[in-house]
C-alpha cells in the first residue's frame, strides 16, 4: 500500500464519520423534531437508530426486488415469540459501522457507551424458544435465505422482574413508551381475522357466519444479514378494532360501549403470556395463536398469488415452519382458505398442506404439550374444529388401511383425547400435517421418537429428524464480547463471524503462553465490567479474581437451580467448619425469571436471595464465597453476564432439557461447563473433549430406571451427612431466621414428596464434580487452555450450521442472489 492509498483509507473513514454525523443531526431535527438544545438522550438514540436504519433500507429493497425477480422459495417461520433484545448494536455490526458510529457520537459529544444502553429490549419471548427464533432470523439473512418471521407485536413483552424483600415481583414491560424506531407500521396491510360465529351447511359446502372480527395490522422490521446485503423481514401483527364494531355502537349513542369493544378486540395482541413450559389454557391465548396465524396465512397466500395463477406450485415456493405447536392452527386455517375461500378439493388442499408444513418440538415435558378443550375451540373457531375432525377422520381411516382395525392404536394417536374433558392434541395435529418433525438436540430427538411420539415414529419414521440448535456468533461473540472477538481476529482473522468452524484454528494455540495470557486478560476485563455493574446496581462487591460461577436461565424445577443452592450451602458450611481453609474463591451468580403462577420456582428465587443475604453478610466467609441474584434476566443482561463467566451451570435432570442454548453461548465465550448428559451438553462434550467439561450425575436412561424402580430420596438424605446438613439448614430457617418455616416446602419436596427431578440422587456426584472444577481452576494456565479448547470447539453450535441443515433437508430452499445490478 503506498502512502496515497493509505491516507485515502482514512479519508474514507473520516467522510463516513462526517456523513454519519450529518445524518444523525438531520434525523434529530427532521424525524425526531428536536434541536441540539432540547434533545434528550432518547432523542439522540432515535436519531442514531434512524441514521443507521437508512443504510439497511436500501439493502432491504434490493433483496425484496431480487426475491420477486428470481421467484425464490420463501421460508415462513411462524413463532409466538421472537426474543430479539436490542437492535442498534446488531445493526451497526452487520453494517460494519460500529467504529464510525462511535466516533461520530464522540464528535457530537455523546457517550457511545451509555447511549446504546438506553434502548429497551424487544422482549417478545419467554426464553429458549423465542431467543432461538431470533438467532434463526439472523442466520437466515446471513446465509442469504429468503426468510420471513411472522409473530405478534405485543404491547407488553416479558414482564420486568423486580426483587423486593428477596421475592420476585412482576412489573409490566411497556416497551413502546418512546416509540420503536426499528419498525415500519404498514397501515395498508391489514388482515381480517374472524372469531366465534357458527356454521351453516349447504350441501357439501360449509359457511362460517356471524363472526366477530378483528383486524391484524402489519409492523415490519428489518433483519440484517452479516457480510451480505441480504436482509429479511420480521412481520409482527397488532390487533385493531374493525370499523364496523366502532360505528354500530357509536350510532346507538353508546360511545363508551364502542371504546370498550374496541379495547376488547385490541386486547388480543396486548401481552405476551409469561409461561414457559406450562400451558395456561386461557381462551385469550388461543385467540392470540389464531390471530397471528390467520393473518400470516392470508398474507402468504396473497404474496404467492402475485405471479402465480393458482396454488399448484405452493410447495415449491413456500415452506411454513411451526415453531412448536403454538402456530399449528395454521394447518386448519390453510385448509379453510384453500377449500372454503379458493374452492380447492379437500384432497388437493391436503396434499399441498403436507408438503408445505414442518414442525419443531421444543420440549418433552408433559405439562407443556398443548391441548385445547373441544368446547372452547368449537366456540372460538367452529370451522377449524370441524376441519380438525375431518383431518382426524381421514387420518384414522388411513391408519386402519395400513395397520388394520387397532382400536388401542387409534385411541392413542387420535387428534382428539377422549379422556375426561375432550381436547385436541395440537402436537399430533402438527405431526399429521407436516412432512418433517424435528427435535433440537440428538438426545432430545431420540427421546422424542421413543417416548411422546413413539407411535407416530412407527407410522412415519422418515418424517422424524434432528436439528441440533445453535446460536448466532454475531450477537453472542462479536457484539457481546468485543475483547475476545478482537483477540481471535488477531490470530485467525475475522472469517469466523460467517464460518464459525474456523474457531477450530485456535486449537493450535493451546500451548501458546502469550495467547493464553491474553485470553485471561480479556476474561478478567469482562469480569471487571460485570463486577462494576453488580457493585453499582446491586451494591454487592465482588472480587474479579474469584471464579465466576454462572447459572442463568428460566427458573424451573427441572433446571435444578436448587441443586446449585445445595452446593452453595455445602461450601458455606465447609468454610464455617474449617475456618483456616483456603478454598477457591467463588462468586455464584444466578439470574432468571419464574412464571408468575409458578409458586415453587418463586420460592427458589426467594431462597437464593435469602442464602445470598446470609452468606454475603457473614464476616467469617469474606471473599471466599459470594452469592448474587441478578434481577430481570434479559437478552441485554445475558450479553453482559455471559462473557464474564468462568463456569457454566447446565445441570438439568438428564432427559428434561431439550437442548439448551445458553450452554452454547457460555462455552463460546470461554466458560467451562459443569453439566449433566442432557440436551446439547452431550454434543458439547463431543466437541470439546471429556477433559474440558465437567460431567456428573445420572444419564437419561439411569434417571428413568431410578424413577421406575421406586426412588427413595430420603435414603440419600439419611446416608449423606453433607447433604443432610445442607437440607437441615434450609429447614431449620438458617437462611430465614425471621420465619424459620419459610422453606419447609422445599425440604418436603426433596425429601418427603418424591424429589421428582432427582436432585438428591445427583447431589454427591455434583459436589464431586465441583471439587474437580476447583482443582482445575487452581491452575490458571491450564484453565485458560481448557477455556480455549471450549471456544475452539463451538463451531458446530453456530445457528448458521443449524439453518443450513433446515434449508437443505427440510425446507429445500436456496439463497437469493443479489446481482451486481442490484448492488448498491
Ligand atoms: C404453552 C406453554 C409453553 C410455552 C413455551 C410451552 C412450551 C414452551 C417452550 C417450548 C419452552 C421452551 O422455550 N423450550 C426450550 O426451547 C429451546 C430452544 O429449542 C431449548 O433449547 C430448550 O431446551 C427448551 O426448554
Amino acid at each position: 500500500m503506498d502512502l496515497a492509498q493509505f491516507t485515502r483509507q482514512y479519508d474514507h473513514l473520516s467522510t463516513e464519520v462526517e456523513s454519519l454525523k450529518r445524518a444523525i443531526a438531520n434525523k434529530l431535527m427532521y424525524q425526531v423534531g428536536k434541536n441540539l438544545e432540547s434533545a434528550q438522550p432518547e432523542d439522540w438514540l432515535h436519531a442514531v437508530a434512524y441514521a443507521v436504519r437508512d443504510h439497511l433500507v436500501e439493502r432491504w429493497m434490493k433483496t425484496t426486488r431480487a426475491s420477486y425477480a428470481q421467484d425464490v422459495k420463501r421460508v415462513y417461520y411462524l413463532s409466538m415469540e421472537f426474543l430479539i433484545g436490542r437492535s442498534l448494536g446488531n445493526a451497526m455490526l452487520a453494517l460494519e459501522l460500529v467504529g464510525p458510529v462511535r466516533q461520530a457520537l464522540r464528535e457530537l459529544d455523546i457517550d457511545p457507551d451509555s447511549l446504546p444502553e438506553l434502548e429497551p429490549d424487544a422482549a417478545l419471548g419467554n426464553g429458549g424458544l423465542g431467543r432461538l427464533a431470533a438467532c434463526f432470523l439472523d442466520s437466515m439473512a446471513t446465509l442469504g435465505l429468503p426468510g420471513f418471521g411472522y409473530g405478534i407485536r405485543y404491547d407488553y413483552g416479558m414482564f420486568r422482574q423486580q426483587i423486593i424483600d428477596g421475592q420476585q415481583v412482576e412489573v409490566p414491560d411497556y416497551w413502546l413508551t418512546h416509540g420503536n424506531p426499528w419498525e415500519f407500521p404498514r397501515p395498508e396491510i391489514q388482515m381480517r381475522v374472524r372469531f366465534g360465529g357458527h356454521l351453516e351447511e349447504q350441501g357439501d359446502t360449509v359457511r362460517w357466519v356471524g363472526t366477530e372480527d378483528v383486524l391484524a395490522m402489519a409492523y415490519d422490521s428489518i433483519i440484517p444479514g452479516y457480510g451480505t446485503e441480504v436482509t429479511n423481514t420480521l412481520r409482527l401483527w397488532s390487533a385493531r378494532a374493525t370499523e364496523e364494531i366502532d360505528l354500530t355502537a357509536f350510532n346507538r349513542g353508546n360511545y363508551f360501549g364502542a371504546v370498550e369493544s374496541k379495547n376488547h378486540s385490541e386486547n388480543v395482541s396486548r401481552v405476551l403470556y409469561p409461561d414457559d413450559s406450562t400451558l395456561s389454557g386461557r381462551e385469550l391465548r388461543l385467540r392470540q395463536e389464531y390471530f397471528f396465524v390467520s393473518a400470516s396465512m392470508q398474507d402468504i397466500l396473497r404474496r404467492h398469488r402475485v405471479g402465480h395463477p393458482d396454488f399448484d406450485r405452493l410447495p415449491d415456493k413456500v415452506s411454513i415452519h411451526l415453531n412448536d405447536t403454538h402456530p399449528v392452527l395454521a394447518v386448519p386455517e390453510l385448509m379453510r382458505l384453500l377449500v372454503d375461500e379458493h374452492g380447492l378439493a379437500w384432497d388437493h388442499a391436503w396434499a399441498l398442506c403436507q408438503r408445505v408444513f414442518s414442525y419443531t418440538n421444543h420440549t418433552l415435558m408433559h405439562e407443556a404439550l398443548e391441548t385445547w378443550p373441544l368446547d372452547m375451540l368449537g366456540r372460538v373457531l367452529p370451522r377449524h374444529l370441524r376441519i380438525i375432525f375431518d383431518i382426524n377422520a381421514r387420518f384414522l381411516a388411513e391408519l386402519t388401511n395400513r395397520f388394520g382395525h387397532d382400536v388401542e392404536l387409534m385411541r392413542r394417536v387420535s387428534l382428539i383425547d377422549e379422556h375426561g374433558e375432550r381436547r385436541v392434541r395440537m402436537a399430533y395435529l402438527a405431526i399429521v400435517a407436516s412432512h418433517s418433525i424435528n427435535g433440537v438436540s440428538a438426545l432430545h430427538s431420540a427421546l422424542m421418537r421413543e417416548s411422546i411420539f413413539a407411535d407416530f415414529a412407527r407410522i412415519w419414521p422418515q418424517r422424524f429428524n434432528n436439528k441440533t440448535n445453535g446460536v448466532t456468533p454475531r450477537r453472542w461473540l462479536a457484539h457481546a464480547n468485543p475483547g475476545l472477538a478482537a483477540l481471535i481476529d488477531g490470530r485467525i482473522g475475522p472469517g469466523w463471524r460467517r464460518d464459525l468452524d474456523q474457531l477450530a484454528g485456535l486449537r493450535s494455540l493451546q500451548d501458546d503462553g502469550d495467547f493464553l495470557h491474553a485470553l485471561r486478560a480479556v476474561k478478567h476485563a469482562n469480569k471487571l465490567r460485570l463486577a462494576h455493574w453488580i457493585g453499582s446496581h446491586l451494591g454487592i462487591h465482588i472480587d474479579p479474581a474469584a471464579m465466576f460461577d454462572v447459572h442463568v436461565k428460566r427458573m424451573h424445577e427441572y433446571k435444578r437451580q436448587l441443586l446449585n443452592v445445595l452446593h452453595v450451602i455445602t461450601r458455606y458450611q465447609r468454610i464455617l467448619d474449617e475456618p483456616e481453609a483456603a478454598p477457591v474463591p467463588r462468586v455464584v451468580i444466578f439470574s432468571g425469571k419464574a412464571a408468575s403462577a409458578y409458586q415453587m420456582a418463586k420460592l427458589v428465587i426467594r431462597l437464593i436471595n435469602d442464602v445470598a443475604a446470609v452468606i454475603n453478610a457473614d464476616a467469617r466467609v469474606g471473599n471466599r464465597l459470594k452469592v448474587v441474584f441478578v434481577p430481570n434476566f434479559s437478552v441485554s443482561l445475558a450479553e453482559l453476564i455471559i462473557p464474564a463467566a468462568d463456569l457454566s451451570e447446565q445441570i438439568s435432570t438428564a432427559g428434561t432439557e431439550a437442548s439448551g442454548t445458553g450452554n452454547m453461548k457460555l462455552a463460546l465465550n470461554g466458560a467451562l461447563t459443569i453439566g449433566t448428559l442432557d440436551g446439547a451438553n452431550v454434543e458439547i462434550r463431543e466437541q470439546v473433549g471429556d477433559d474440558n467439561i465437567f460431567i456428573f450425575g445420572h444419564s437419561a436412561a439411569e434417571v428413568a430406571h431410578i424413577r421406575n424402580s421406586g426412588y427413595q430420596p430420603r435414603q440419600y438424605y439419611e446416608r449423606d451427612p453433607q447433604l443432610r446438613n445442607a437440607l437441615d439448614a434450609i429447614r431449620a430457617g438458617v437462611f430465614s431466621p425471621g420465619e424459620p418455616g419459610r422453606y419447609q416446602q422445599i425440604f418436603d419436596v426433596l425429601v418427603n414428596w418424591g424429589d421428582h427431578y432427582q436432585l438428591l440422587a445427583d447431589y454427591a456426584s455434583y459436589v464431586q464434580a465441583q471439587a474437580r472444577v476447583d482443582a482445575a481452576y487452581r491452575n490458571p494456565e491450564d484453565w485458560s487452555r481448557r477455556s480455549l479448547l471450549n471456544i475452539a470447539g463451538m463451531g458446530a453450535f453456530s445457528s448458521d450450521r443449524t439453518i443450513d441443515e433446515y434449508a437443505r433437508t427440510i425446507w429445500h430452499t436456496t439463497p437469493v442472489h443479489l446481482e451486481p445490478r442490484d448492488r448498491l
